[in-house]
Parts: structure tokens; sequence; C-alpha cells
């Protein structure tokens, strides 16, 4: 395969032919250098705001069907950055720090015009299994989410399936109105693909969920190339109220989607998000005045390497940040005190979640959760 370095690519068939045969917790393998990204997976939940509009907006929608058309496009809105950022910004899919417990993200969108500030709060709740809670706020448009999210991994032919463990809840606090509205969102499964050429992506398949608190869902059908619409990167996605359909929309989450038939304006093929919208990166603190457990000052070194092509630097700073860790969780067990979170409460079972869920049907009736822990 063109993607993989030369001498690299012993160590690619080996790492494939492990995961294959692995089952678990993916993100603890070492992989080969090329496919390493200096990037923690606590950034991720960043990506479920990178169109600050589109969030602060669902909260001016006039009803609950409107709010729930606004939500499902802030949703769909998503899914370029989720899914596709890193063969963007770096050629391919990469394979992400694994962060340690307790480690940080912490940055804002800023206020603009009549946009209030968002403010994002990610942590790692959980290092074996790897779990990842955040909270994410513009309190000004009464808007907020607070999810979390873990992956289970399988290996079946050339692709990685990825179930996504977890789900995330959306307070619309709706304009004019005091009574909070609920939205549950569910995730969809991933396959990662190309792995054989060295230049993974992720492709959705299955189904994911929108369930309002006021009675409405939202069902998102993923499809890649060859299914309903022949292109990669599809969906086909209905608001409705039990069985009767209010809107059908369908295209490309990379690309532009469209209402099918009847449409909010009454306008035909009305365009629903056209995903060439820029994104808008969070704004973090300068590195020098981050604290100790934010995410880019524990990995800066780390970082520095994979970007630099230092890989033994890299390496070795990675080995020094486990073994810190190992000793503290040593530690903690020694002195009887585990570790603490710092900004969320856990959840053995997320009543909120177990409600919405039962309109949809075919979920478990309870999975855990966590809360933003109340600020002082
Ligand atoms: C939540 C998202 C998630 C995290 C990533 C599976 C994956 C880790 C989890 C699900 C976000 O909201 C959305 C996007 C991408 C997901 C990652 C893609 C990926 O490949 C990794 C896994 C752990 C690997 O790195 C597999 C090894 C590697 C060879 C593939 C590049």
């Amino acid at each position: 395969g063109a993607a993989v370095p030369k001498e690299q690519r012993q160590g690619w068939g080996q790492f494939l032919k492990s995961i294959a045969t692995f089952s678990g917790d993916l993100s603890s393998m070492t992989a080969p250098s090329f496919i390493l990204s200096p990037v923690s997976l606590t950034e991720y939940p960043s990506y479920w705001c990178e169109h600050p509009e589109e969030f602060a907006a669902i909260a001016q929608g006039k009803d609950q069907i409107e709010r729930m058309t606004l939500v499902l496009k802030w949703f769909i809105g998503t899914l370029k950055g989720q899914y596709t950022a890193r063969n963007t910004s770096m050629g391919s899919e990469k394979k992400p720090l694994n962060p340690v417990l307790g480690e940080l993200f912490l940055g804002k969108w800023p206020e603009k015009g009549s946009r209030g500030e968002t403010t994002l709060v990610s942590e790692q709740v959980s290092h074996h299994p790897p779990v990842t809670a955040y909270h994410i706020e513009n309190a000004k448009a009464g808007v907020s989410l607070e999810g979390h999210n873990a992956q289970k991994t399988s290996f079946s032919g050339r692709t990685i399936q990825v179930k996504q463990v977890g789900h995330a809840i959306l307070r619309v606090k709706p304009q004019g109105s005091s009574e909070e509205e609920l939205y549950l969102l569910t995730l969809p499964n991933l396959l990662i693909e190309g792995l054989w050429y060295g230049s993974p992506y992720v492709e959705l398949s299955g189904s994911s969920y929108i369930q309002s608190s006021a009675g409405l869902t939202a069902t998102v059908n993923y499809a890649g190339k060859g299914y309903f619409s022949g292109k990669a990167h599809s969906f086909k996605a209905t608001i409705g109220s039990g069985s009767n359909a209010l809107y059908t929309i369908e295209g490309e989450w990379v690309g532009t989607s469209k209402f099918k038939g009847k449409s909010p304006s009454g306008k035909k093929d009305e365009v629903f998000w056209d995903a060439s919208t820029p994104r808008e990166e969070l704004e973090v603190q300068a590195i020098d005045s981050q604290g100790p457990m934010e995410s880019r000052n524990i990995w800066k070194h780390v970082a520095d390497g994979i970007r630099s092509g230092d890989y033994e630097a890299a390496s070795k700073d990675k080995s020094r940040i486990e073994n810190e860790q190992r000793q503290k969780r040593k530690d903690e067990a020694a002195a009887g005190t585990p570790h603490q979170l710092e900004y969320f409460v856990h959840l053995d079972d997320d009543k909120e979640y177990a409600e919405l869920a039962a309109h949809f049907g075919g979920k478990p009736a309870n999975e855990d959760g966590y809360r933003r822990k109340p600020r002082a």
C-alpha cells in the first residue's frame, strides 16, 4: 500500500494481525509510528460544537417540531468533524493518544454577536476501559450537552467494527418558556476501513436516534458506498411522532443533504445541511498556563515527538507517563484513597436515559451515565 512507509510495512502487517486476534481495548495497543496522532481522545468531544451557532439556535425553535429539526441539523452538522477531521488534517484516520485517568480538556468558543460563550469540559473518567465524559454549555442560549463515550471494538475481515457505548443528553430551555426540554442522543456504529492500504477512514453504519422528552423521534440510518444512495458517508433521517413521519432528509453527512418530499418552507428539495460550512475550532489556554492534568500539557513532549518525527522521544515520554500513572494507582490503593473525578459524578443507572430510550425500544432499560457536578 502506498500510504505505509516502506520501513514500516512489516510492522503494519504485524499490527493488523494482532488486531485480528485481539479482543477488547484497541486504544492500549502499540501501533506503528506513521499511524499515531498527537491528539488525545479527551479532545474529541469538542467536535460536538464546531458549529456553535447551530448549537445555540436550537432554543430559538418556535415549537417542538422546529426544535427537533434544529437538533437534527446540529447533530448531522457535527458528523463531518467527528468522523473525517483526522483524514482532512493528517491524511488518514490516526490512533489517538490514550488518555490517562483524570485527564482534562477545557476550552471555549467565545461570545460572538448575539451568540453567548460556549464552554467545554471533558474529563477521562475511566482509563481501563477508556471512558470520556463531557459537558458543553451555552448558558445564554439555554442549551447544554452532557454525555460519555466508550468503544467496543471487534475485527471482521478487513474492517474494525466499533460499537459506541454511551449516550448524550441535550438540555434546551426553549425561548420564552421555563420548561426544559430533553433530547437523548444515541451514537452510530463505526467501520474502520482502508486498513490494508494503511490509510484508514471511518464509515458509519446502522442507526442512531434522537428522542425528545416532548415525544418526537429522529431516526438516522447510515450507509456507505453501494447502499441506498450508492455514495459513501450517506444517511437517511426521519423525524416522526410514533409511526407518523413528519420529515425525511437524505444526503451525505460530508456533503449536502435535503428534505425529501415535505419541507418546512414547502419548497421542493430544500437544503437541510451543507457540510462545507466552516468548522470553528475551540479556544484552549496556552500550554504554559494549563494545569497539570490538562491534556495538551500532559502530552506535550509526546505530541512534539510525533509531530516532528522524533518517535523515540515520543515513546520515551509516553512510557514515563504510563509508569507515573501505574505508581499513582498503587499509591492510591495503598493509602485507601481512590482517584476522585473532578467535574463529573457517575450514575449507575441514568434514569433520564432509561425514560427517553423507552420510546424507541430495543434498548436496554438501563445504562450508566455521567453528570456535571454542581458548581459552587
Ligand atoms: C468519540 C469518534 C470516536 C470517539 C473515536 C475508534 C477510534 C476511537 C474513538 C468514536 C467521537 O465523538 C467520535 C471518532 C473516531 C473514533 C476513533 C477512530 C479510530 O480508529 C479509533 C481507534 C481506537 C483506533 O485508533 C484504531 C487503530 C487504528 C489503526 C485506526 C487508525
